[in-house]
């Protein structure tokens, strides 16, 4: 299965996306390819919408003390819904659709998740700390939400700014 990461500005990324109710070789191919996708491109967590398949699937690989990431620590989430939010917590986020950018975004500290893994098995997760941001950034995209979206109007316009010119830069460096 190829798959390209779909990256800001491209309307895609704004696409709701659905349910997965059938828990089939498909699926298993789509987080297969996923992972592969994430590891190659030095990401901790992607959508599937960011792939350009509007389906509520996310995987997330979050790095140890080591800074390692084994497929041990990897998370496969489907059809997530946050059930429970505390605290706020600041943390300077990326994105693989929004390359190249990284923002301070402030986000609940403690949520606890409701999903279903590969096999359509019913789970609940408490998660703090990065894991719960990790969490929070990926949910956002099932709903077309980008972590810029979350920023003040006049970083937003540096950031477009600033975004359009990395862009041109690389276009005219191919
Ligand atoms: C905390 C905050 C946000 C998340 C969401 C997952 N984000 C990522 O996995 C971001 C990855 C990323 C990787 C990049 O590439 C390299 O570092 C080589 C990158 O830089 C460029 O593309 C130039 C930007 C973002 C999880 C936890
Ligand atoms: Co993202």
């Amino acid at each position: 299965m190829k798959l390209n990461i779909v990256e800001y500005p491209d309307k895609r990324l704004r696409e709701k996306s659905s349910k997965v109710e059938r828990f089939d070789a498909d699926l298993y191919k789509l987080l297969d390819a996923m992972y592969d996708m994430m590891m190659s491109s030095n990401g901790i967590g992607l959508a599937a919408i960011q792939v350009a398949i509007a389906k509520e699937v996310l995987i997330l690989s979050i790095p140890d003390e080591e800074g390692e990431q084994s497929k041990d620590n990897l998370m496969e989430i489907i059809n997530p819904v946050i059930t429970y939010k505390n605290g706020d917590t600041t943390y300077q986020e990326g994105c693989l659709s929004v390359p190249g950018f990284y923002e301070d975004i402030k986000r609940f500290d403690t949520i606890s998740l409701s999903y279903q893994d590969r096999d359509g098995n019913s789970k609940n997760l408490n998660a703090e700390g990065l894991l719960s941001i990790a969490i929070q950034h990926e949910c956002d995209h099932l709903n077309g939400i980008l972590f810029i979206d979350k920023l003040s109007y006049s970083r937003r316009k540096k950031f477009e700014k600033e975004y359009k010119k990395a862009q041109k830069e690389k276009k005219n460096s191919k």
